[in-house]
Parts: structure tokens; C-alpha cells; sequence
């Protein structure tokens, strides 16, 4: 190759960085969890929709990542409980509450060891707000589809903070009633194919890149309440 051609690569890999980088950065990861099939159970007594509906829409919220990140995790429906406070107790909850907690329409509590994910446990704030589910029928002050606000908390669930990615599933505010979350975007497949093994066209999986640890020796480090929802400013 010759000197010219070297100098013209150098300076097409330098304006391809100058382009990339700034979404690059717009994800944010904090831990991950060491198994590739994650346990979550429902407490779906709330005081908008039916039992089922809320369920459904709540295993529609883990599908979006499960079917639409190109990864190999999964989040796994393991069934239907009575929890009705979160804590560090081995099992992942997702629960309503009857209380309005401002603008904050969902939150999400995750623990941690060494970066590891132990538990996560997600409220929704059912005093605040009004759910729906679906993709019609949604109208009113402080409405919002279970379906996208889930998307958005089972990204915390799984590793993700906020994206300053303005149409991510993963960005911070939520507009009454959108459906825009349950349809991940390129940052939030970035987002999650960082933290996991990212399956091929075929089907095929990438062998794993690190052990799966899960061991909780000592006190978890938790995640807290940095992870809750604004209310649309529009
Ligand atoms: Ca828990
Ligand atoms: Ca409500
Ligand atoms: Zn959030």
C-alpha cells in the first residue's frame, strides 16, 4: 500500500469515529446478570385494568427485550404472587401500589454484587396514574400504557440506565399515552447487546465471554430510586 492510500485510510477511520461517538455514549450500563434466563414474578392486583390484562402487558414489557434486542437473554415469567413490598430477597417482583408518587410513574430497585445483578424489583405508581393496555383506549390526565412503562423498567431491570437518546426506550420522560417504548431503538440494542451475548442472523449464539458468577456474598449494593419515570412535560 502506499503512503497516500495509508494517510486516506487514516483520516476515513478518523472522520468515521468523529461521526459514530456521539451515539456511542448516549446508553448507560450499571451491573448485569450472570445467567442468561432471569426469573421475574407478578403481583398484578392494581386498580385500572383487569388481573389478566395487566399481567399480559407486563409479559409484553419482558418480550420486547426478549424477542427485539438480538441478545440471548430472557426475561421468564415464572408466575403470579402476592408480594407487595420490594426488598433483596432473591425474587424479582413486579408489583402496583396505590400510591401517587408525583410524577414518577414506575420505579425499579436493583441489586447488586461486583457488578453482578441479584434482584430487581419494579413498582408502578397506581395512585399517580391511570394504565392502560393495549394499543387503544388509552386518554385522560396521567395515562399511560403498562406496555411501554414496563419496556422501559425491564430495561433497568436488566442493566440499563437512562439514554440521552430522546426517541430510546431508554430515555427518561414518558408522554401520556405513547406506544414508542415498546418498540426498542439502535441505542437500546447497543444498550443491551453490550451486557449480552448477542445471537447471530442464524440463530446461533456467540459463546460466553465471562462466567456467570451469581454468589451474593456480603451485602448487595443497591441501585436506587435514580430509576423512575418523569411525567411528560408536553
Ligand atoms: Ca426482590
Ligand atoms: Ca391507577
Ligand atoms: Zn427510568
Amino acid at each position: 500500500m502506499s503512503r497516500t492510500r495509508i494517510l486516506a485510510a487514516a483520516l476515513t477511520a478518523a472522520v468515521a469515529i468523529g461521526v459514530i461517538s456521539p451515539k456511542v455514549i448516549a446508553y448507560a450500563t450499571y451491573a448485569k446478570w450472570g445467567t442468561l434466563s432471569v426469573d421475574f414474578y407478578i403481583n398484578p392486583v392494581n386498580a385500572d385494568v383487569t388481573q389478566a390484562a395487566a399481567t399480559a402487558a407486563l409479559q409484553a414489557g419482558m418480550n420486547v427485550w426478549n424477542t427485539q434486542s438480538g441478545t440471548a437473554f430472557r426475561f421468564n415469567y415464572a408466575g403470579r404472587v402476592d408480594d407487595t413490598t420490594t426488598s433483596y430477597d432473591n425474587r424479582n417482583v413486579i408489583l402496583f401500589r396505590n400510591v401517587n408518587n408525583g410524577s414518577t410513574i414506575a420505579s425499579t430497585y436493583a441489586w447488586s454484587t461486583n457488578g453482578v445483578l441479584v434482584d430487581s424489583d419494579t413498582v408502578f405508581w397506581d395512585g399517580g396514574f391511570a394504565f392502560f393496555t393495549g394499543s387503544s383506549g388509552c386518554g385522560g390526565g396521567g395515562a399511560a400504557y403498562i406496555e411501554d412503562v414496563a419496556a422501559h423498567e425491564f430495561g433497568h431491570a436488566l442493566g440499563l440506565q437512562h439514554s440521552t437518546v430522546p426517541d430510546a426506550t431508554m430515555a427518561p420522560s414518558y408522554s401520556t399515552c405513547s406506544q414508542t417504548q415498546r418498540t426498542l431503538e439502535a441505542d437500546d440494542i447497543a444498550a443491551v447487546q453490550s451486557l449480552y451475548f448477542k445471537t447471530e442472523a442464524g440463530g446461533a449464539t456467540q459463546p460466553p465471554t465471562s462466567g456467570g458468577g451469581t454468589s451474593a456474598d456480603g451485602t448487595p449494593r443497591q441501585h436506587g430510586s435514580s430509576t423512575a419515570r418523569g411525567r411528560s412535560k408536553r
